[in-house]
């Protein structure tokens, strides 16, 4: 039996996103994640970066809810959480959401403003340890020029978010 990839992954997410395990997740939640990573690189929440990244989150949290042609709910299940990940290909939520989502991130992750991620700006991101994140980096810089580039970071993502090889580089970013 080959494993479902996707469904591993929308677990990941869901598992972070309900950080209070209510076995649900809702529109805060979503927002929570937002404001977690705004803190993370200490960025101020009413700063026009953090706002437009919980705007971002806020869409998403819409397209969750609308590939489930359920655009009243309040809240998702875990299951319904991974129904719904595993329509984000068929409904471009990669590009139509998440394309802004992480170029909004990537601005605020990108603290030096150069356009460019160095190790110590990605490892901050990432939930693992620095030995972890140094090799993750290597292999999201596909170039091999020591930085992630705004390309890099956005074909990453959009490998975690749909594709179904265990070996995608895009796992590396949710790892931990
Ligand atoms: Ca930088
Ligand atoms: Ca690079």
């Amino acid at each position: 039996m080959s494993k479902d990839i996707l469904a591993d992954k929308a677990d990941t997410i869901f598992t972070r996103t309900d950080a209070a395990v209510k076995g649900y997740v809702t529109e805060d939640d979503f927002i929570a994640v937002a404001k977690k990573n705004l803190e993370k690189y200490k960025e101020a929440p009413d700063s026009s970066k953090a706002v437009a990244l919980i705007e971002s989150f806020k869409s998403l949290w819409r397209a969750y809810l609308s590939n489930l042609a359920t655009p009243q709910a309040t809240k998702l299940s875990r299951e319904e959480f991974r129904a719904s990940f595993k329509k984000h290909k068929q409904n471009k939520v990669f590009d139509k959401v998440l394309v802004p989502l992480y170029r909004n991130l990537f601005d605020v992750i990108d603290t030096d403003g150069d356009g460019q991620l160095s190790v110590h700006e990605f490892s901050v991101l990432t939930a693992v340890n620095l030995a972890q994140a140094k090799q993750a980096f290597k292999e999201i810089d596909v170039d091999g020029d020591g930085h992630i580039s705004r390309e890099e970071y956005l074909s990453a993502f959009k490998a975690f978010c749909e594709s179904s090889e265990p070996t995608s580089t895009g796992n590396l970013l949710f790892k931990g």
